[in-house]
């Protein structure tokens, strides 16, 4: 019996009999290393003395696995590109979906739009709110990656009255038995900071579409949250309900184990600011037909860290770069099961909003997926624009 247990043990009996004369205090740190028994080598690599004597520090490198391999370890770097991608001032082109190969060209999707941003209750309901409002999702074409020619607009706003009638924007797409099917944030007019956010689908036969909508959202937010008074203020709430119950954002679809897993980061409803930053945690939805339902996973949130989606299919499970926000931004993560991800490195920096090259072989190494892809910079809260990222396993220092 290890001491933990023992001492458990001891503590309830000793309370059932009403008399506390045997104490069974020791250094916490010591006891769990006990308890899990590490072996030789973790203390060797991780420079840890084996005497019985851990600090914190070196507690959590022992139960964390901190002596794991560098291969989930990569360092990005960004490139600007050539054509339509090169920075246009006037126009902001962000938030690029995957990459997909087809017939030998590169085909991505992206939100777009021109103007400037001027705010929220400016008292004119057609102002910009967001860099990312009255955007729609146009499409370019790159034979090399590099050179990109924009070739127009894949999915406009809906008609007045349409749940996405103010702004269709984050698209991802996924190429599923002859089918481009084209998954992305809608809103509905009019656009206040207490707009609810949702998950629109396209389907094309071609990369170049038509892309046909379906009539309603896949996803919605959570519907138990309360928000306090008549105010246009997110952060007062009476209760904030569950972790998507503002915004269900950046759909990411994978085909995988024979469903479709719908991955999308969510935002609450009087969001706070934590100890990693903002609120903000993934989870995912999953249907047994393209079309939907897509039912939200009993185990959300499945990360309690991150930003826009970037996931992609490694031995078996589901790998993710979570990033920006939360106490375990800048690792990458997997899950055996694409639900349950562990922490498999912690990097210096990821790209945001990265859109990965789908024909690249994600098997043959656990980050080949994040060798290149396209992500987007600030060039000012105006304006946003493409580039190119690469991802490659780290350099060691002089
Ligand atoms: C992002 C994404 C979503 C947000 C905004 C546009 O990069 O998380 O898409 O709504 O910022």
């Amino acid at each position: 019996m290890n001491k933990t247990l023992f001492c458990w043990l001891l503590s309830t009996l000793v309370i059932a009999s009403g008399s506390g004369i045997w104490s069974c205090q020791s250094h916490p740190a010591s006891e769990a290393a006990e308890a899990r028994n590490y072996p030789d080598e973790a203390y060797d690599f991780l420079a840890i003395p084996n005497n019985g004597n851990l600090s914190a520090a070196s507690q959590r490198a022992l139960e964390r696995d901190y002596n794991q391999g560098p291969e989930w370890f990569c360092q990005c770097e960004t490139y600007d590109l050539k054509g339509d991608f090169a920075y246009e001032e006037g126009v902001t082109r962000r938030d690029p979906s995957a990459v997909i190969l087809v017939d030998g060209t590169y085909y991505v999707y992206y939100s777009r739009t021109t103007g400037a941003t001027q705010g929220f209750h400016t008292g004119d309901p057609n102002a910009k709110v967001f860099p990312w409002d009255l955007t729609e999702v146009w499409y370019a074409t790159s034979k090399d990656g590099w050179e990109w020619k924009e070739q127009g607009r894949a999915v406009s706003r809906g008609e007045p009255g349409a749940f996405d009638d103010r702004s269709v924007f984050t698209p991802e797409v996924l190429m599923h038995e002859g089918k481009y099917i084209l998954v992305y944030q809608t809103v509905k007019a009019p656009y206040v900071v207490r707009v609810k956010n949702q998950v629109g689908m396209a389907i094309g036969d071609r990369p170049e579409g038509p892309f046909v909508k379906l009539a309603e959202p896949v996803l919605s937010p959570a519907n138990n949250g309360e928000w306090e008074g008549d105010e246009d203020d997110r952060f007062k709430v009476i209760s904030q309900g569950d972790f998507d119950s503002h915004k269900v954002h950046d759909p990411t679809l994978m085909y995988y184990r024979n469903k479709f897993y719908l991955y999308y980061k969510g935002e609450r409803m009087g969001e706070r600011m934590t100890f990693g930053g903002r609120e903000i945690r993934h989870g995912v939805a999953i249907a047994d037909q393209l079309e939907g339902p897509y039912i939200k996973s009993p185990y959300n949130p499945i990360t309690n860290s991150g930003h826009e989606l970037c996931v992609w299919p490694f031995d078996g499970g589901i790998a993710t770069l979570v990033i920006t926000d939360g106490p375990e931004r800048n690792t990458i993560q997997w899950a055996p099961d694409g639900i349950n991800f562990d922490i498999k490195s912690h990097i210096k920096w990821g790209p945001p909003a990265a859109g990965l090259v789908r024909s690249l072989d994600t098997e043959k190494n656990p980050v080949g997926a994040l060798n290149w892809g396209l992500t987007h910079q600030y060039v000012s809260y105006d304006w946003q624009y493409i580039r190119r990222f690469e991802c490659k396993p780290p350099k060691r220092p002089i």
